[in-house]
């Protein structure tokens, strides 16, 4: 299996978010990538960086206008009033129903509200420069399977699944499976899977491919009447027009336990095979992990493996990249247990 890294991961340290309407350290940090890249080591896994610049294949899946104003942000907040460097940015007004979000406000925080689909993705200086070198990674991945190679793995962060055609969202920014994805179909691959068995819905790739029957969309998650997205990720979207019938939602109750959690990914691992797909994509979120602190799923160490071993058994040429999992300590180990487990 192939291991790509993002050398760019650690410019993006925002100091906090908002929980609860209190400000606590970012849950997204660079610790993360730390401990996955530590417990790849102990095991003696070689990691490469990224091979292949994903600026081509960011304009098949993100607006023009949004990849503009990402490239941007830093330097437009410091040039505002009263700005600096240690002080982040967040949105104050979103366009929602009524307003209109054709055209683009000339004020920055306004234009931030544009592109957020919340409060909870905190810009930092690095913002634009970690999330590219994630999706540099994620091309490279995919083009890895394009040369021949069975697997891949993006030990790379920020996240990316929220982050929609023109939006962030959730901690991501750029969406890394949908450029992974989208590499597969331009470098051949007639039909590829995303299987996305984060604990929160992977909004943003849904959205990416909803009108697409050439890339299945399927998602495993805390049922969104409770958990984050909140606004998508029920069961009865199953996609529109041409990619009618090429989306499946298998919502779960927080609180679900690992022998539930394993048959709805059978039911997953089977709407992908029928796919018929030449490649696979798996938005590999660990904050299924039992001791997650921001998540309410029961997985246990040992169910890490058994997850890789289930993915390995669709037998298809597959990515997988790095979503959430705030269990900072324990990532990196159970990140290699699903490794070890596809690879068993
Ligand atoms: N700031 C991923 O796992 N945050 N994103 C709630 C409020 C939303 C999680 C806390 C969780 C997003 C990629
Ligand atoms: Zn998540």
């Amino acid at each position: 299996m192939r291991i790509f890294s993002n050398p760019e991961q650690a410019g993006h340290n925002p100091r906090d978010e908002f929980f609860r309407g209190q400000r606590v350290p970012c849950f997204e940090n660079p610790t993360r990538a730390r401990y996955v890249l530590e417990a790849l080591a102990a095991r003696g896994v070689p990691v490469g960086s990224p091979t292949h610049d994903s600026t081509a294949v960011l304009a098949e899946v993100h607006a023009p206008r949004y990849l503009a104003f990402l490239q941007d942000a830093w330097r437009q907040w410091l040039a505002l009033d009263g700005a600096n460097a240690d002080v982040q940015p967040f949105p104050s007004v979103w366009p929602v129903r009524t307003l209109r979000s054709d055209v683009e406000p000339a004020n920055f925080i306004a234009r931030l509200g544009l592109y957020a689909m919340d409060n909870g993705s905190p810009l930092a200086a690095g913002t634009w420069a970690a999330a590219k070198g994630g999706a540099d990674a994620a091309a490279s991945a995919a083009h890895a399977l394009l040369s021949g190679e069975r697997a891949a793995f993006c030990a790379t962060r920020p996240p990316g699944h929220h982050a929609g055609p023109d939006f962030m969202g959730g901690y991501c920014f750029l969406n890394n499976a949908a450029v992974a994805a989208q590499t597969l179909r331009q470098g051949g691959a007639a039909r590829v899977a995303v299987l996305d068995v984060d604990y929160h819905h992977g909004n943003g790739t849904q959205a990416i491919f909803y009108r697409r029957a050439d890339v299945l969309f399927v998602s495993l998650h805390g049922d969104p009447r409770t958990e984050y997205p909140f606004y998508l990720g029920h069961a009865d979207e199953t996609g529109e027009g041409e990619g009618a019938g090429f989306n499946l939602n298998l919502p779960l109750p927080a609180g679900t336990r690992p022998d539930a959690w394993f048959d709805a990914l059978d039911a997953a691992c089977q709407r992908v095979a029928a796919h018929g797909a030449d490649a696979l994509v798996v938005s590999l979120g660990l904050d299924t992990f039992g001791a997650d602190p921001i998540a309410g799923f029961g997985l246990q160490a040992d169910d890490f493996p058994r997850l890789g071993a289930r993915l390995q058994r669709l037998a298809l040429p597959t990515v997988m990249v790095l979503e959430g999992g705030y269990a900072s300590a324990e990532l990196g180990d159970n990140a290699c247990h699903v490794l070890e487990g596809f690879e068993a």
